[in-house]
């Protein structure tokens, strides 16, 4: 696919750059099918779902395709041809790096902390532009259902300082405080990426977003296909202490909480 001048203008001046169009709403519904028929079989972790601490049999909140999937996902269309664009886009060849679903269920689906998806990589030895990120909608995308949410120009601001916050999932995030972020509201104007489906957006590492919850009762898949510079200096073993550290601190925060509960509730638990 070509890309003007514009365009490439605009991705580094605000950040991000969306595409219309780039899946036919035929596929978008094929591959909207293929994700929620297996999402109970391609669940990542228990701490996944929408609700892992209830008995209701609920829905998986993130899904990464197994390899039979994945085929079926390109006999569909070749999601690869993002890949193109995001070369263009950041001017040397990036390869394929990690591609998720979220699928953001009616009345269920998560917000999402606002964050700098390089706040979680920063140790990882590799540059922030040697990452790029694509958000495919698969449904219409509206605000009332927790569309994405960016700061236009945010990349430019630098690296924000992020602080660990636990989800109702057991699972940490890394988000600014809210001071920070009424703050820079008022220098980066706030967009509501409304995308229709079949409609992306490519993202810098660096732009600041997130979204609200989905207490609609409509549902929001979305993709989010990471790419990587072909030839970064990320290293594998940094990325594996990153995760040991984070995962210490989750365990951490959840014994204060049973410590507290077990304090309040009179009750001594070891
Ligand atoms: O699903 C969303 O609303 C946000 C996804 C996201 O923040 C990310 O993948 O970095």
């Amino acid at each position: 696919m070509r890309l003007t001048k514009l365009q490439q203008k605009s991705f580094k001046k605000n950040g991000y750059l969306v595409i219309k169009n780039i899946f036919t709403k035929s596929d978008c519904r094929k591959i909207s099918t293929l994700v929620k028929k297996n999402q109970n079989k391609l669940i990542i972790s228990e701490l996944d779902k929408d609700h892992p601490f209830s008995k209701i049999r609920n829905n998986s909140k993130v899904s990464v395709l197994n390899k039979i999937n994945e085929k079926k996902l390109y006999k569909i269309s070749n999601i690869d041809k993002i890949l193109d664009i995001g070369s263009k886009l950041r001017e040397k060849e990036m390869k394929k790096w990690f591609v998720k679903f979220y699928l953001k269920n009616a009345f269920d689906g998560d917000n999402e902390f606002y964050h700098q998806d390089f706040a979680y990589h920063k140790d990882k030895k590799a540059k922030n532009s040697d990452y790029l990120q694509c958000f495919v909608a698969f449904e219409d995308h509206k605000l009332g259902s927790g569309c994405l949410r960016v700061f236009k120009g945010s990349h430019k601001i630098g690296l924000i300082k992020h602080y660990l916050v636990m989800t109702r999932n057991g699972l940490s995030k890394l988000t600014p405080s809210s001071k920070e972020l009424i703050s820079l509201s008022k220098r980066c104007e706030l967009v509501n990426l409304e995308l229709k489906a079949g409609s992306c957006v490519f993202f810098d590492y660096k732009l600041l977003h997130g979204s609200s919850s989905n207490a609609s009762e409509n549902s929001q898949l979305r993709m989010v296909y990471q790419m990587i510079s072909l030839n970064s200096k990320r290293d594998e073993r940094k990325n594996r202490q990153v995760w040991l550290k984070r995962n210490k601190q989750e365990i951490d925060i959840l014994k204060k909480i049973i410590n507290y509960k077990s304090k309040f509730g009179g009750k001594k638990i070891n």
